[in-house]
């Protein structure tokens, strides 16, 4: 039998040949991140694995898709829920981007420990909003949901073996290869005449558009590796002649933890892709809609932290405005600097990011009683605290991420009103509940805690 996370092991790895091969600067990017991690543990040993052990940093992988339409999404959902991954996390990219990003989001991802742990594959899964009236007019939302409608992405035999997979947390051996072969194809760019003036119908309001709803499959968009420098492998993939975007988006380089989520790209060349022109015949022509991504990854941050972060963010740019000429990591380092806490202690103290705690393997053996606050269990040494890695994404980030990969601005008209979509709405698109990722860290924590307080033997709950 193969289990759910070793189908999620196989199903990424598989994903990563074919994006490889199809992408091959794709390939540079995950050795060049492979060489870094490498040069990292090296020089800083043990702590370099303080958020994850290196055989997990070096299979990591984030993967981004996009789809038309809720029945589209409901079948990622139950393609994803075969692989012990569930929709975490409402991201209206709408919103976060000045362009046009006509789409609102969600991350398939594993949510406990032991399963992230095991591999931690997640993937930015996108849902275009052709019902938004600052992108679609009437008209055009008519024609695309119909094309919409007559598609189909996934075949019925991988949505059962999906389904039984996901009942079962398992397959047998020859199940579960039928259903790997037929998961990655699915996501693989397809070969099929593309209708030229339909694609560049939808092109001219959003390339995004036109990439989901002007094709009659869907790809994936991009395989991120996490690397543990991103400075440093900025670097060596300029040095190797790579055009990256400007900036690494996130939070800045600095000397106290990093939290959250720091990302740069590139984009790729230009894929041959066949296109239908309107007199019916088939040309081989090219488009640029993928991109290569790295991420590094730091500590999930609280509902404050958040907040803290969010605010320095808008600091950034109103410094950026004053004074166009400043260098945005140094703004934000300088920032960073001054509002952050510079430890993980202080982090933990001031409850702006989330920890495990443990009772330490080395606590006092006097006879002595344990203290019963969680500050004097860890300055006494009775306990340790491990951050807890943010598994998650950031909207800004993301809305950069797409916009600094797409080729024409889009048009959106800002007089209309938008359709309103939440985490609600969205849930009732996949047909399962989208998880708060704020109270999946908060779980995670207050869980450690338990086992802490009762292994101890404490009368009281500790926080
Ligand atoms: C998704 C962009 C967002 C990330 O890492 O923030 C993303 C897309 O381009 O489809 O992948
Ligand atoms: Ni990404």
């Amino acid at each position: 039998m193969i289990s759910q996370w070793q189908l999620r092991a196989a199903f990424a790895a598989r994903l990563s040949d074919v994006y490889g091969r199809e992408v091959p600067a794709y390939t540079t990017l995950v050795d060049v991140s492979r060489e870094v991690n490498e040069d990292v543990l090296r020089a800083q040993g043990a702590d370099a694995e303080r958020l994850g052990s290196i055989g997990r940093v070096t299979a990591e992988r984030h993967g981004a898709i996009r789809v038309g339409t809720p029945a589209e999404l409901g079948q990622v959902a139950r393609v994803f829920g075969a692989l012990g991954m569930h929709p975490v996390g409402f991201y209206d990219l709408r919103e976060a981007a000045a362009g046009a990003v006509p789409v609102v989001s969600t991350a398939f991802r594993p949510v406990d420990g032991e399963e992230l742990a095991r591999n931690p594959f997640r993937v930015f899964t996108s849902l275009l909003t052709p019902a938004d009236p600052r992108f679609f007019d009437a008209d055009l939302r008519a024609r695309l949901e119909n094309f919409l409608a007559g598609r189909e992405l996934f075949p019925p035999e991988l949505l059962a073996l999906a389904d039984r997979a996901e009942a079962e947390r398992e397959l047998p051996e020859e199940d579960a290869e039928r259903f790997l072969q037929l998961a990655v194809s699915a996501f693989e760019l397809s070969t099929e005449p593309i209708d030229r003036a339909w694609y560049e119908t939808l092109e001219k309001v959003s390339a995004v558009a036109a990439d989901i709803g002007g094709v009659r499959s869907t790809h994936i968009n991009h395989l991120t590796p996490r690397v543990l420098d991103i400075d440093e492998l900025y670097r060596r993939m300029t040095e190797r002649g790579i055009e990256m975007i400007d900036t690494i988006q996130g939070p800045p380089n600095w000397k106290g933890p990093d939290i959250l989520l720091r990302q740069t790209s590139f984009r790729a060349l230009a894929e041959p892709r066949a296109l239908r022109t309107p007199d019916g015949s088939v040309i081989s022509g090219a488009l640029r809609v993928r991109f290569g991504e790295v991420e590094a990854r730091g500590i999930a941050v609280t509902r404050e932290g958040r907040a803290l972060h969010d605010r320095l963010l808008g600091r950034i740019d109103e410094h950026l405005a004053l004074h166009p000429g400043a260098e945005r990591g140094e703004v934000a380092r300088a920032l960073w600097e001054e509002h952050l806490p510079g430890t993980e202690q202080e982090l933990a103290a001031q409850e702006l990011a989330y920890f495990t705690y443990q009772v330490a393997d080395r606590r006092p053996r006097d006879g002595s009683r344990p203290p019963a606050t969680l500050g004097e269990l860890l300055a006494q040494g009775w306990v340790q605290a491990r951050p807890i890695v943010y598994e998650d994404f950031l909207p800004r980030s993301a809305a950069g991420i797409f916009q600094s990969n797409l080729s024409g601005e889009g048009s959106r008209d800002n007089d209309q009103e938008g359709t309103a979509h939440d985490a609600e709405w969205l849930s009732a698109a996949v047909d399962r509940e989208v998880l708060d990722p704020f109270a999946l860290y908060e779980q995670q924590q207050n869980r450690s805690l338990a086992r802490v307080a009762r292994e101890l033997d404490l009368d009281g709950p500790l926080r």
